[in-house]
This record gives structure tokens, sequence and C-alpha cells, in this order.
């Protein structure tokens, strides 16, 4: 099956990915479609990715972040990727990742269209962690073999921790007001890699937010690449999303690199947050 088949291709080259990272961590000339600086090691790992996944029987398209437009290769899913996600993390040493969207429609697409989500981590251990058909299931690949590690993912029922990008200077005053709230009751850990915020929310319950910025108003992250299928995995371990007003996987998308707001974790602190931003601005 396809999304099995995409996985597999992902859980075999990252080890290769990880053990080249450490070659790849200099800055290149160009900028990637975003306007973000690009390091060697995400042009390297987007080269990898795009060679081995557009070769899959059943995929159609493939986009990277790294990438201005969607490549065709074939007939059936979609599939697009952060190849290397948090790459600024490469020069502190701090965990990166690749994040994985497996959609049933052309890009751009809306994340209702996902059928799986996955990431990998770069961390201590390298762990593939895919939301695919109602569950989350979490495996660490170690010497060529993929051990599960947890085989049926949920946020716990007692959140502990967040983590919020952006900086307080940077928040317009209603997200401001709502981390005010968050940082009474939650221990702050943030990372500044998407995948390792988010993963430590899912470990222990809490909220990871990349918001609305008073000088960029859809936030940082990308909605293709990032914001969607984080919040599928999200929403499958049963936790929630919110781009401040719905479930990211119903937010729309116009083009392929378009960003957005990001809040993802326990239900109740995205319920909270959605509550106080239609309060603030009707719509
Ligand atoms: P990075 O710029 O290092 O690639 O996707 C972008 C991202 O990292 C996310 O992984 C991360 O959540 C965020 O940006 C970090 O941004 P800040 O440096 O502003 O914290």
């Amino acid at each position: 099956m396809t999304v099995t088949a995409v996985f597999d291709a992902v859980a075999e080259l990252a080890p290769r990915i990880r053990a080249g990272l450490i070659e790849r961590r200099d800055p290149l000339e160009s900028e990637n479609a975003s306007g973000d600086t690009q390091l060697a090691a995400d042009d390297w790992a987007d080269t990898l990715f795009g060679e081995r996944l557009t070769a899959i029987d059943g995929v159609g398209e493939y986009a990277s972040e790294e990438r201005d437009g969607v490549t065709d290769c074939g007939e059936g899913l979609s599939v697009a990727v952060d190849p290397l996600d948090g790459s600024s993390n490469l020069q502190s040493n701090n965990p990166v990742g690749t994040i994985v969207g497996v959609y049933d429609a052309d890009l751009p697409a809306r994340g209702r269209d996902l059928v799986a989500a996955g990431y990998v981590i770069y961390g201590p251990t390298t762990t593939l962690t895919v939301a695919r058909d109602g569950t989350v299931r979490t495996e660490a690949l170690v010497d060529g073999d993929r051990r599960p590690v947890e085989r049926d993912q949920t946020l716990p029922g007692d959140p502990t921790v967040f983590g919020f990008g952006g900086g307080p200077d940077s928040w317009t005053p209603r997200f401001a007001a709502y981390a005010e709230g968050v940082q009474h009751e939650l221990k702050c850990r943030y990372g500044g890699a998407l995948v390792a915020d988010v993963n430590q929310v899912l470990e222990y319950g809490g909220v990871f937010a990349y918001p609305e910025l008073v000088s960029r108003p859809s936030g940082k992250l990308r909605h293709q690449f990032e914001g969607a299928p984080i919040a599928y995995v999200i929403e499958t371990a049963g936790g929630a999303s919110s781009d401040g007003r719905r479930s990211l996987l119903d937010r729309p998308i116009d083009s392929l690199h378009d960003r957005t707001p990001v809040h993802v974790g326990s239900r109740t602190y995205i319920d909270r947050l959605e509550e106080a931003f239609l309060q603030e601005v009707p719509q």
C-alpha cells in the first residue's frame, strides 16, 4: 500500500540523513521558496526524499518546503515534505526533524485530505511517529531496525508543558493575554524545532503554538508542510489544533507555501484559545 511504502522509505532514509548532517551545516547562498536561508542539509535532504518518494508506485505528486512547485510523478496520492524541520538547530546541536503529509488530493490540499502524516526526530534517538487509520505509533530507528516504542499514543489527561514561538515582543495582544494565563499553569519548554516541541506535547500534554505575530498575521510556519500534518498527528492522538478560529485541518489553503498560525495540544488549552480569540474579534 502506498502509505506504507512512503513511511518505509522515510524510515530507511532517516538514519542516512542523520549521519550526513554533520558535514552539511553551512548556509547556501540560495533561499527556499518561503524566503528562508537554506543550509546545505536542507537542500540535500530534499534531494534524497524527492528521489525516493517520487519513485514509489501510487505517489502522484511530491512537494517540499524547499521547492517552488509541485513535482508530478504519476498517478496517486500526494506527498508534502518538510525535509529538515528546525534546521537552524543544527548549529547548536539541538533536535531537528522531517515532517511528511500524505494527501488524497492534488496539492495544495487541505488538512482534511490527509490520509496519514508523521515525523522523524533526529534527537537522542532517531524516532518515526506516524498517524494513520485512527492511531499514532512511534518507532525507534536503530541500526536498520524499527523498534516499536508506543503503539497507540494519546495525549495524557494531565497537561504539563507549553512552548510558544515568536517571543512576547512579537505577539499580538490577544495571544500575549492567552500566554500570560498558560504560563502560570504549565512549564515552559521551547526548543525551536517544531517536531520536538510538538512531540513533548504529545508525550506530556500541554500546548505548542507558533501564533500570529504583529508583523506577520499568518505566523511563521507553513500550512501544507508543517501546520496540517502536525495537526493531523495531534488530533489523531486525541488532542486538538487551531489556526485561532478553527481546526487547522479545516483551514483553507490558497497556495503551496502559505503560512498559518499553529496551535496544537490538549483540547482544554485549544478551546480556551479559540474562546478568547472569538471574544476579542467577532467573526
Ligand atoms: P527553522 O526556522 O529552524 O527551520 O519551520 C521553521 C522552524 O524552524 C520550526 O521548526 C520551528 O518551530 C520554528 O521555525 C522556530 O522558529 P524561531 O527560531 O523563531 O523560534
